[in-house]
């Protein structure tokens, strides 16, 4: 070993070096002279591996010998992104590791290049739970993520002739230095089959689950290091493969299985992450992944808890919290009470009393179609014994619950049961996570009033203090620290060291939003920042931008309800006035956009195509002077997010109100200085209250104006008709315009808009939309101005970190305390 003692924790240059080059020779079997950038950095991995398997295992020591209550984080997805960089900031080694990688003729920033991200998430809620795992180990708190180990994460984007392409992406096929299987955890998960009901002498009756298959459940942790590096937990996910196990009685479909087909089928579990963003994906693999991991989890949980305490379940509730990360996972509740009920031999309220106060659920959308519903024919096959348990915890909550409170009344009863009647009967995953849960929270407070009024109405008049909320937050050390170093280190001169656990103190930045010297500084970090930007621009999509425009940046995923298609339309609105007016006054704009579609939704899709297309034609339009530039990102994820971030000017956040639960980009761009474009909906309320709605440029329909405009009847033909800009835009997608020889490519668009009804209000808040937009561009052309309200942005957003979300989980919801690892 390089370090001196094993123990050691503080590391100099020299002895990381050596043991960088110790890991180089032994670990990974090179040496200095033929070594590629890939092994360096694996060798730099490892040499930080040793200082967090050293706290980890402290860190599990300490929380075995408390034996206190923790938070099981279940979520089907965990956008880690690349973790090289940011464990290195967590242990505060980055610097050290520089410093040591450059003496050995190497650049750290070019080395983390190589990691491939961790994609395994589609967007918010899954870099959510990774900001949260973050926080968790920060705070010192004992916390365990579990979710799925897929092989594949999220697909890679390709542009090709402007329209997306889906790649497989192979995060891990070369190995990944961050995670460690163990197989001395493997479980064992059913599947199918049937249930038999025994009879005992003494007259008891036992439920017996005979299941048709299966499959082994193989943990890989992922450390995840604390800032401050005293804590580090877990984030334990599984991987599927064929279990030795066959049960011939049992399994009937007609004699002979090929076993490789066995084998291949039982890997199919983890191998993909659905690609589907706020929709449901009604299929039986998605069932299957969410038990699989469900019940992995609980069984790892209910082995640690029984290595402390035996079958005596009397402290389970008091050690246990399981955190439900939307309704993925609520298949968790019935296989807890299975498990309690059938294998531990727990009686009903004995078991419910249990469930009931381990689990909360956070919702994150409102969207109809993301609420998932199972197929009742479907549970009954995959899942026979968890329908059954279904079934008669449906049967309680509406004999006793909703009777109380309705007495016969039927309707209500058929819209709250758990199963949805009709040709179809369908279970209804967002109920059973209601009535299963003690807590239910929402994501920003907007949305959880929306939660409580619009989504569980009934369910929040039986139980009033059941519903909650937390808003959002993220992790002002990838997010600030780490990905915008000379920021961080002007706010290390002005507040101290402290800011990054104690994101508040930011406010002591306040005082020099006026300070012209300070200004500049503030304002000469954002131009670097666009400039490294302008070569990423340059590398990745040929496209010339000067960073002397303003960098107006829409980053999240594709959906018609975050309104990329607005942004598009006043972007073909700004050209329109130039092309009119070459001497149209407006300061030089980038428009800049990253986003993957869900490889099915087709609107989506034309939306990426659009963009490209207008795009090709803007920018290669000499007649507009290079006042309008419009780039397309391929392949957003979280290591583009965090180049794109630091060099935002305007942050677009357009969403329809009602529509976006929270956002957490919002908060991202504002902490490093972007000003936000935005609607009063989900956490841009909470922002531009704390950054002081003047300092912010807020436009469109609110909630309730939504809300009133639908119940109306809006008719998008009025806009359409009633305002000549509108209806220019909208006929061009009827033209070769951006599409030479091939007219009517882009027509999708505006049929949405027009004989799609235009569901999201587009069109109905273009003018306010575009007013705000010119609202910016005069702040633009004030210097000052721009510079002091970039820095009360940034200066103000305190409240956003996620260290705060956890800390109003732990308040409201998880009640945990805090655990101290020497
Ligand atoms: C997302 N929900 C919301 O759309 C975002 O507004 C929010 O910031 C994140 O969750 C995190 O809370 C989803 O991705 C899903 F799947 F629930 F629709």
């Amino acid at each position: 070993m390089a370090s001196k003692k094993k123990t050691d924790i503080a590391l100099d240059k020299e002895q990381l070096k050596a043991s960088i080059v110790h890991h180089l020779r032994s670990t990974l079997g090179t040496c200095e002279e033929k070594a590629s950038q890939e092994s360096w950095w694996k060798a730099t991995a490892a040499a930080v591996n040793e200082q967090v398997y050293e706290r980890l295992t402290r860190t599990q020591q300490t929380h075995r010998k408390q034996d206190t209550r923790a938070i099981h984080y279940l979520s089907a997805e965990f956008l880690m992104g690349r973790l090289t960089s940011n464990n290195l900031h967590n242990l505060s080694l980055y610097k050290v590791c520089d410093e040591a990688l450059r003496e050995l003729g190497l650049d750290l920033a070019d080395l983390c290049e190589c990691e491939a991200d961790m994609a395994l998430g589609n967007g918010g809620l899954g870099r959510l739970a990774a900001c949260f795992i973050d926080s968790l180990a920060t705070l010192n708190y004992p916390a365990i993520g579990y979710g799925l180990h897929y092989e594949h994460g999220l697909f890679r984007q390709e542009i090709k002739d402007g329209r997306q392409i889906e790649r497989p992406d192979s995060w891990r096929e070369y190995g990944n230095p961050w995670e460690i299987c163990r197989p001395e955890s493997v479980q064992e998960i059913p599947l199918y089959g049937y249930v038999e009901t025994v009879f005992s002498e003494d007259g008891s009756m036992k439920k017996v689950w005979h299941a048709g298959r299966k499959i082994k459940g193989v943990p890989w942790d992922i450390p995840v290091v604390g800032f401050g590096g005293s804590t580090v937990n877990i984030l334990r996910l599984w991987e599927s493969r064929a279990s030795e196990f066959f049960d011939w009685d049992v399994f009937n479909a007609g004699g002979y299985v090929d076993s490789q087909a066995e084998k291949a089928q039982a890997e199919t579990i983890s191998k993909v992450l659905y690609p589907n963003d706020e929709t449901e994906a009604g299929k039986e693999l998605r069932l299957i992944q969410q038990y699989f991991f469900c019940a992995c989890s609980i069984k790892d949980i209910m082995r640690r808890y029984k290595r402390a305490h035996g079958s005596d379940f009397s402290t389970f509730a008091s050690q246990v919290a399981i955190q439900l990360n939307d309704t993925h996972p609520t298949v968790a509740i019935p296989e807890l009470m299975r498990v309690l009920l059938d294998e531990e031999g727990l009686n009903w309220d004995q078991a419910w009393e249990i469930c009931y106060q381990v689990f909360a659920y956070t919702n994150h959308t409102l969207l109809p179609e993301a609420l998932e519903k199972w197929a009742v024919y479907l549970f009954e096959r995959v899942l026979p014994r968890h329908l059954e348990i279904i079934y008669e915890i449906n049967r309680r909550f509406l004999s006793e619950k909703v009777e109380a409170v309705w007495p016969g009344d039927d309707a209500i009863k058929a819209k709250l049961s758990i199963i949805e009647e009709g040709d179809q009967r369908k279970v209804r995953m967002g109920n059973l996570c209601v009535i299963g849960s003690n807590k239910v929270n929402g994501v920003a407070e907007v949305h959880s009033r929306l939660v409580q009024e619009d989504l569980f109405p009934e369910f929040a008049q039986i139980w009033p203090n059941k519903f909650c909320n937390v808003t959002n937050g993220v992790t002002p050390r990838r997010w600030l620290l780490a990905c915008n170093p000379e920021l961080a280190s002007l706010y290390d001169e002005v507040v101290g060291k402290e800011w990054p656990l104690k994101l508040d103190l930011l406010r002591g930045v306040l005082k020099m939003a006026d300070d012209k010297a300070f200004q500049k500084q503030f304002m000469s970090i954002k131009r670097r920042n666009k400039e490294k930007l302008v070569k990423v621009i340059k590398a990745e999509t040929g496209i010339d931008v000067s960073a002397e425009a303003i960098f107006d940046i829409q980053i999240k995923r594709l959906h018609e309800y975050k309104r990329q298609q607005l942004n598009l339309l006043h972007i073909m609105a700004l050209y329109r006035r130039l092309l009119a007016d070459p001497d149209y006054d407006m300061h030089p704009r980038v428009f800049i956009f990253g986003s993957k579609a869900a490889p099915g939704y087709k609107l989506a899709k034309d939306i990426i195509y659009a963009i490209n297309k207008v795009a090709e034609r803007v920018n290669s339009d000499a007649r507009i002077k290079d006042k309008l530039k419009v780039v397309f990102m391929p392949n957003y994820r979280v290591s583009l997010a965090e180049k794109l971030i630091p060099a935002a000017d305007v942050s677009e956040q357009i969403s329809t109100a009602g529509y976006e639960a929270s956002g957490t980009g919002n908060m991202k761009l504002a902490l490093n200085g972007a000003l936000t474009i935005g609607t009063l909906d989900g956490a841009n309320i909470e922002i531009a209250e704390e950054a002081g709605e003047e300092h912010c440029a807020i436009f469109g329909l609110t909630v309730d104006e939504v809300k009133a405009m639908k119940a109306r009847g809006y008719n998008p033909y009025d806009f359409y008709y009633g305002n000549s800009e509108i209806k220019a835009v909208l006929d061009w997608f009827d033209t070769d315009y951006f599409t030479p020889g091939r007219p009517g490519e882009l027509s999708s668009i505006k049929r949405a808009l027009l004989e799609g009804g235009d569901t999201y209000l587009a069109l109905a808040d273009f003018d306010s939309y575009s007013e705000a937009h010119k609202k910016l561009d005069a702040w633009y052309r004030d210097p000052e101005l721009w510079a002091k309200k970039a820095i009360i942005n940034s200066a103000t957003m305190g409240k956003f970190n996620s260290d705060r979300s956890i800390q109003d989980y732990v308040d409201q919801i998880w009640s945990l305390k805090s655990c101290k690892v020497d």
